[in-house]
């Protein structure tokens, strides 16, 4: 069983105990597990054989126990109990917008409705209506919801598409108003915790005049279609069937909304029992007394900014891309989160493009554009040959190539500018685990990036081989793009993503957050994991062209997400240092 499967398992438990009734914390409990294993670094397999299951952030005895009954038995009675109660089609219906447990509950125990397809025939037929508590309206809310789920089917909008479009309204918005009438706004959710694909778009927003800004949200140009409008919540579909909420707060509640529609869930869910074991509920106002702790019951605290809820609380101020529940509250009650490295921390990219393979831009184009953006240095690397259509960098090329280089640099040096181009190649590790370039090829380089584009549906035992080949090679200084992903649209290959990381660690092989969003690749959890085995991080745009530059945010917020500081990051480094900290502590023989 892979660790998808597992979650999957765990994520409909945890969804049939909602539907059941069950205990809170016992819900809690398996959503929080399926989260965590969903989001393992390491084979849930091999962790089950260690018996280091209960060191799973999040996985208790119980699921512990339940999960090695699983992997060995591939069931687990309990469980079958729980699938043969509750059918799949009445977990399917809580999908439905406002279609909480309780009501699929109800909807399928007195009427036997147990599908959303048997759902929405009922809703159309008006047969509804019968049961307490729902009406002609509920119906049409509930047909509406089906049609909004279909649209949006499964698909999640990659962040490389939602974040410019949700910019785009952010400032659309601010511009067709009439000026002071937006007070504050802000991209809140998933979108602002910078979460590799987005659910849907929350605005959050403060004004005098919410009528004019939701009649300036509803009208805009990007806008399909209207979901729902009302005084404080205004639902838009974009044409491309992307949903934005946009919600206008009053400006004494700004702190505590900011603060529950960035989410996550599971951060505000550990949030709200912070607050209730000091004598507080929150919610998004923000905190009511109740009576339990030092304040009278009912006594109420707003927050204008978030900062002040956190520190009321006793927490540090909790960067966005931390808040998953993955011990950032912990860490923030101990004012011990870790300095999170920035966009401006990056001095220069090893990893990118030119018209020596499939890139658009020349050397001298692409350093231009480099060293205007304020970089340092950029690492020129060329496939290498034998990468089917594109055309690649062999040594007699790579000869011509270092020519043009060193003539472009000699130029910088008259110009004053602080910046150089080096020469690499992102060489291709071959099907057998030799690269596309010989070692002597190789040993004439500066930064060579080592990565995989060809044969990657290999199993694991031999794609992981191969990857250590590679990994192992003295002239290899950063494994690029490592696990092969293409987010929605190409799974990750079988690679053993710890043993290769234990490998770079031990070899001081860097290994890339590649920034492009479709690729994201490490993600923020093999990235932090990556830093706890001791490996070294490059975060390169991949770039392919002068505008491929600009991904550059995307690969730093992922490296966010995986609480990494600048320190991790081979490229915050001055150039001199980071060649240094390279495998052969040389940066070949061209750096001098
Ligand atoms: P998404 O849209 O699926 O990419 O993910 P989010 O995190 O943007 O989730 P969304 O849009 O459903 O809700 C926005 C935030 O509002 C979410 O991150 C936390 C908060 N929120 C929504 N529903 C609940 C809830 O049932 N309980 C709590 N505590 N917070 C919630
Ligand atoms: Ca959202
Ligand atoms: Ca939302
Ligand atoms: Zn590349």
């Amino acid at each position: 069983m892979t660790n998808r499967e597992v979650a999957e398992i765990l994520a409909g438990v945890g969804a049939r105990l909602q539907i059941l009734d069950a205990n809170r914390f016992r819900i809690i409990a398996f959503q929080n597990a399926a989260e965590s294993i969903r989001n393992l670094a390491q084979d849930i397999n091999q962790v089950d054989v260690a018996g280091k299951l209960l060191e799973i952030p999040g996985v208790g005895k119980g699921i512990a126990d339940a999960i090695h009954e699983l992997l060995s038995h591939g069931h687990y009675t309990e469980f079958d109990a729980l699938y043969d109660q509750v059918p799949e089609g009445v977990v399917q219906m809580m999908a439905v917008p406002d279609m909480g447990p309780k009501k699929a509950k109800r909807l399928w125990e007195e009427l036997g409705i147990d599908s959303v397809e048997a759902l929405q025939a009922a809703a159309a037929a008006g047969s509804l209506r019968d049961l307490k508590g729902f009406g002609a309206k509920s119906e049409e809310k509930i047909l509406k919801g089906i049609e909004l789920l279909a649209k949006r089917s499964d698909t999640r909008t990659s962040i490389g598409v939602a974040r410019p479009l949700a910019e785009a309204i952010v400032a659309r918005l601010q511009e067709v108003v009439p000026a002071g009438t937006i007070e504050r706004i802000e991209i809140a959710g998933s979108l602002r915790r910078w979460k590799e694909t987005i659910g849907d778009v929350d605005i959050l927003c403060v004004s005098h005049d919410p009528a004019t800004v939701m009649e300036a949200f509803r009208t805009l140009p990007q806008v399909a279609d209207v979901a729902g409008s009302g005084e404080t919540k205004t639902s838009v579909i974009l044409g491309n069937g992307l949903q934005v909420d946009l919600r206008v707060v009053e400006r004494k509640h700004w702190g505590a909304a900011l603060q529950y529609f960035t989410g996550s869930k599971e951060h505000n869910v550990e949030m709200r029992e912070l607050a209730l074991k000091q004598g507080w509920s929150l919610n998004e106002y923000g905190l009511t007394a109740t009576g339990s702790g030092g304040a009278p019951e009912g006594e109420q605290r707003f927050f204008e900014e978030e900062a002040d809820l956190y520190a009321f609380l006793g927490l540090a101020w909790v960067p966005p891309e931390l808040r998953e529940n993955r011990g950032e509250i912990q860490a923030a009650r101990k004012d011990a989160l870790p300095a999170l490295i920035t966009v401006a921390d990056i001095r220069g990219e090893l990893h990118g493009h030119t018209t020596w393979s499939d890139g658009t831009a020349s050397v001298q184009e692409m350093g231009e554009a480099a060293r205007t953006r304020g970089y340092a240095y950029w690492n020129v690397s060329d496939h290498s040959v034998g990468l089917g259509v594109v055309q690649g960098v062999d040594g007699e090329r790579l000869r011509r190539q270092r020519a043009e280089i060193d003539a472009y640099n000699r130029w910088c040096q008259e110009q004053g500018y602080a910046f150089r181009l080096l020469q690499g190649s992102e060489v291709e590790i071959l099907a057998d685990g030799t690269l596309g370039l010989p070692d002597e090829v190789l040993a004439t380089l500066d930064v060579v990036v080592a990565s995989i584009h060809s044969a990657q549906r290999q199993d694991r035992e031999t794609i992981t081989a191969r990857c250590l080949k590679a990994v192992y090679n003295p002239h290899v200084d950063i494994l690029g793009h490592p696990t092969g992903r293409l987010i929605g649209s190409r799974p990750p290959t079988e690679i053993d993503v710890e043993r290769v990381l234990q490998a770079c660690a031990e070899t001081r092989t860097a290994v890339e957050i590649n920034a492009s969003p479709e690729r994201l690749d490490l993600n923020d959890v093999y990235a932090r994991r990556a830093v706890e085995l001791g490996c070294q991080i490059a975060i390169n745009c991949d770039a392919h062209s002068v505008e491929g530059l600009v991904v550059l945010p995307y690969g730093v917020h992922m490296a966010r997400r995986g609480w990494l500081t600048a320190a991790s990051v081979l490229n915050t480094y001055p150039i001199d240092e980071m060649l240094a900290l390279l495998k052969d502590g040389s940066g070949g023989a061209g750096a001098q």
